[in-house]
């Protein structure tokens, strides 16, 4: 069995057809990162401009891994140049929109079509925003260290997006009563037969439901070329790794689907994590695919470490799997003592949640912020840890100087 690790390793290493331009290296004399982040990644981590984007986090170049700097969380959405990109596999083709199709079918259709982008566009258009997240954000802070790309807390952004939904999609070719699983597969590729392609599956309830798109949008604009163009998969509600980008084909299974990104990778334990929603076809006696993400939030107006007046203003995001969130709590004390925080403009139940709270206390402040649910889920003081990395939302707290 070939690890996940091994493959992340490989992939870095093996130098693919030249997709990326060069770098540019940005100042990096605003780069912070948490203490807490292993050694290794602290002392290399450098911020990067990719094309069309601002400078962000570089974890790995090929495939490219980029996080968010934590300022650019200042807002409940995310602009394109400021969003984050992760990728698998190391050949990422420039896709024309002019001769791009996506296939249809599978097994567990009634038949099989093929949708140019201005079919896809022709159907109704609707929009959702959404925070599109990766399982493994926050993982290089999981101790001990579990083996994966080692990202910080910007793994992660908030968009508008506009597209058609999948089920119009799947309409036009139907659903047979068998069928259990819709397959998704993008243009990346490996560059060896070794590294298994990037397919993935929804169960065909969560396939179906209405804030399941094909995005050809992202904030108003095309997508940008790393985060999917010309089209790729928004999953409102459960972590990034179903959001297939530059999506190519989309089959209905009969049979639950196999391979590597299925299992073992993208696996919680069971009974690990409060999770509404399952994907039943695919649970085993251990272990089950990640679904939901769990609610959480980040505080982004301060960084670790800074100055700061007592009575200004202290705040952040928040955003869970979908229910929305209801309440922010803010702690000074080592969280014995909460009292609420204000909650900003409300995008939808799938979105970033802003908060805020006058800040409280002089010298050193240490400031917490906890989030709670519509359905009462909240976030975890000690991390709930997990072999691959998944699911971190222990309570953030930033210390402030505070005059
Ligand atoms: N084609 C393709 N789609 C993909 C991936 C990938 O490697 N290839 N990675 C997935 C994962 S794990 C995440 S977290 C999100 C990241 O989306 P972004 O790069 O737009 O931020 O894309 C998902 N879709
Ligand atoms: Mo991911």
């Amino acid at each position: 069995m070939i690890s996940r690790r091994r493959i992340l390793a490989a992939g870095a290493a093996l130098a693919g057809s030249a997709t990326l331009p060069p770098l540019i290296r940005a100042d990096a004399a605003s780069l912070q990162l948490d203490p807490a982040l292993p050694e290794g990644l602290r002392s290399v981590a450098t911020l990067e401009t990719l094309p069309g984007k601002q400078p962000l986090i570089k974890l790995s170049y090929r495939p490219p891994n980029y996080e968010s700097p934590l300022e650019y969380f200042r807002t409940p959405i995310t602009p394109n140049d400021q969003f984050f990109v992760r990728y698998h596999l190391v050949d990422i083709p420039e896709v024309d929109p002019k001769t791009w199709k996506l296939a249809v079918g599978g097994e567990g259709a009634e038949r099989s079509t093929e949708l140019t982008l201005d079919e896809l566009k022709a159907l109704p258009a609707v929009e959702v925003v959404a925070v599109n997240q990766c399982s493994g954000n926050r993982r290089g802070l999981f101790k001990p260290h579990v083996p994966g790309v080692e990202w910080g807390y910007g793994a992660m952004g908030c968009a508008r997006w506009k597209g058609a939904r999948l089920k119009d999609v799947l309409d036009k070719v139907g659903l047979k009563k068998e069928a259990i699983e819709i397959a998704f597969d993008g243009a990346d590729k490996g560059v060896t037969d070794k590294t298994p392609d990037f397919i993935k599956s929804l169960p065909a309830w969560k396939a179906v439901e209405d804030n399941t798109i094909i995005a050809y949008e992202m904030n108003g604009a095309p997508l940008p070329h790393l985060n999917g163009f010309p089209a790729r998969l928004v999953v409102a509600g459960w972590t990034g790794t179903y959001w297939m980008k530059h999506l190519t084909a989309i089959n209905a299974l009969v049979k639950p689907l196999g391979g590597f990104w299925m299992n073992p990778a993208y696996r919680v334990p069971l009974g690990k994590f409060p999770m509404v929603a399952r994907f039943t076809s695919q649970e085993t006696a251990a272990n089950t695919p990640i679904t939901e993400m769990v609610v959480n939030s980040l505080i982004t107006s301060h960084a670790d470490g800074a100055g700061a007046k007592a009575g200004e203003s202290i705040g952040g995001i928040a955003w869970d799997g979908g229910y929305g969130i209801t309440s922010v709590e803010i702690s000074t004390d080592g969280g014995k003592g909460w009292r609420p925080a204000k909650l900003g403009e409300d995008l939808g139940r799938f979105a970033f949640r802003p908060f805020s709270a006058p800040l409280e206390g002089s010298g050193k402040v240490t400031v917490m912020a906890r989030a709670t649910n519509k359905i009462g889920q909240t976030q975890t003081a000690e991390l709930n840890h997990n072999p691959a990395g998944y699911h971190h939302n222990v309570v953030h707290s930033v210390t402030l100087n505070v005059a």
